[in-house]
């Protein structure tokens, strides 16, 4: 991950090629390669994608040796510090082993455009983009081949070099994600700033003047605090804000949802009782916590696990506790294939009745099928949405 920047770093400056490709709209980039990629997504046979798994830890030391041992390094990484680029070879092992497991090709394009979108604004140099995947294309050919055929994967990598500019492309012309629809008003703005001064009085005050009964819970948490969180994620990729700003505004957020939280209904009887958790991995939590104050909400019994549970615990509370929710909340690709496997083993389980599994989380925004093939019952993306799936909690939170 990119460090911190003193002030908004523009976009590099564009050459000839992409003056004329700027022309092009985005959206005709974005579906290109999306097609592009969905074809070489075929190419790849499991095998070589449970190769490049195994042998990942390898490719990444012999990515790292390449780079390190270059002389445009500095260059190369512009302000950043050397941590940042080897935490990055991590990062990009990490989500291709994904790619090529769960075959997500949209998801895929969305997270790439959004590498160079970020890495760029924080000072990284395009060409250490093409460096750095060469450097992958020799470490598949030294650890790959031998055993399963890497041409899938080589032809996928020599693709993702090959399409450097659209991507660069689609990154400067990606408008920022539209967090208000218009029924957050201007609470948003006024949130983030006062989360982003560190005012927590200020960002409580304004809350709790408003958040006075259940029924808006979902409203203020779906539409003020998270559009309020993801615009300070924009302003951090975009190199506007520090990740230490970043921490101040994402931990009074989490404070003052303790803090505004609605008295809970009582209900008779309670709600279905339900286990909320986070995959291992995984440091977003605030979005399980939302869901984790609707449903106390609701009066339903909740086992909370909070970020990075490890599956053997995960499994193991879900047999103790038989619940008829299992709700995972997942915000990193990279994750989804914990989530795969987490369910699997629940539906191992012998349990009176198996648990209606729901998952949401920004990792399946932006792929519409991706939890029917990680084998779950259904996708929420937001607490409306799930409201809506749960048909007599609406009527209760309704009537409250
Ligand atoms: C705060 C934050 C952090 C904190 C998290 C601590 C915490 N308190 O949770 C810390 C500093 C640990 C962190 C770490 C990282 N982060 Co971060 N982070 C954020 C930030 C700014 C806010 C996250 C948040 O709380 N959002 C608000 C919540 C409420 O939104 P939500 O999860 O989407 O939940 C809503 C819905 O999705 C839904 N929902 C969620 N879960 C569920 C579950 C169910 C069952 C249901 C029904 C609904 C549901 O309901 C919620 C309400 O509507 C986001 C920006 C963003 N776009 O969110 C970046 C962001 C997610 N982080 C990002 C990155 C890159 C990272 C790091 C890799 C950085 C690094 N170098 O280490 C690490 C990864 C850590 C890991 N392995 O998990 C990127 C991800 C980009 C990408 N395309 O993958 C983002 C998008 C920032 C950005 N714009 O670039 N991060």
């Amino acid at each position: 991950m990119p460090t911190d920047s003193e002030s908004r770093p523009p976009m590099p400056a564009t050459d000839p090629a992409r003056s004329i490709a700027k022309q092009v709209p985005e959206d005709i980039y974005r579906q290109t390669l999306i097609a592009d990629f969905t074809r070489l997504l075929q190419g790849v046979e499991p095998g070589a994608a449970a190769q490049y798994a195994a042998s990942r830890s390898a490719m990444i030391e012999m990515v790292d040796q390449a780079m390190l041992t270059r002389d445009d390094l500095p260059e190369l990484l512009g302000r950043n510090p050397v941590q940042v680029m080897l935490d990055d070879h991590r990062a990009h092992a990490m989500f291709m082993q994904s790619v090529f497991a769960l075959r997500s090709p949209r998801t895929f394009v969305q997270t790439v455009t959004w590498v160079y979108r970020t890495y760029l604004r924080h000072g990284f140099s395009e060409a250490y983009f093409d460096h750095k995947l060469r450097a992958w294309v020799a470490a598949i050919r030294r650890h790959i081949q031998p055993v399963t055929p890497a041409e899938g994967l080589l032809a996928f990598y020599q693709a993702m070099i090959d399409s450097r500019a659209r991507f660069v492309q689609l990154a400067e012309q990606a408008t920022p994600t539209a967090f208000d629809d218009g029924s957050g008003g201007r609470y948003i703005s006024r949130l983030t700033s006062r989360l982003l001064a560190g005012d927590e009085k200020g960002a409580s005050e304004m809350v709790r003047t408003q958040l006075h009964v259940a029924r808006d819970l979902p409203h203020w948490w779906d539409r003020i605090v998270a559009p309020a969180l993801y615009t300070v994620g924009q302003l951090w990729s975009d190199g506007h804000i520090t990740v230490a700003d970043e921490h101040i505004a994402s931990a009074i957020a989490s404070r003052i949802m303790t803090q505004c939280l609605p008295r809970p209904l009582d209900r008779n009887p309670r709600g279905p009782r339900a286990v909320i958790a986070i995959p291992p991995g995984e440091e977003h939590h605030l979005g399980a916590s939302m869901v984790r104050d609707l449903l106390t909400m609701l009066d339903c019994p909740c086992s909370y696990t909070g970020p990075n549970t490890p599956i053997d615990a995960m499994v193991d509370l879900v047999h103790r506790r038989q619940p008829e929710l299992l709700l995972l909340s997942v915000t990193m690709f990279f994750n989804l294939e914990s989530v795969r496997e987490i369910i699997e083993r629940v539906r191992m389980l012998r349990l009176a009745a198996q648990p209606r599994i729901i998952l949401g989380g920004q990792a399946l925004n932006h792929d519409p099928d991706l939890w029917k093939q990680l084998g779950a019952d259904d996708y929420a993306s937001s607490l409306h949405d799930l409201l809506d799936r749960l048909p007599s909690a609406r009527q209760l939170l309704a009537a409250s």
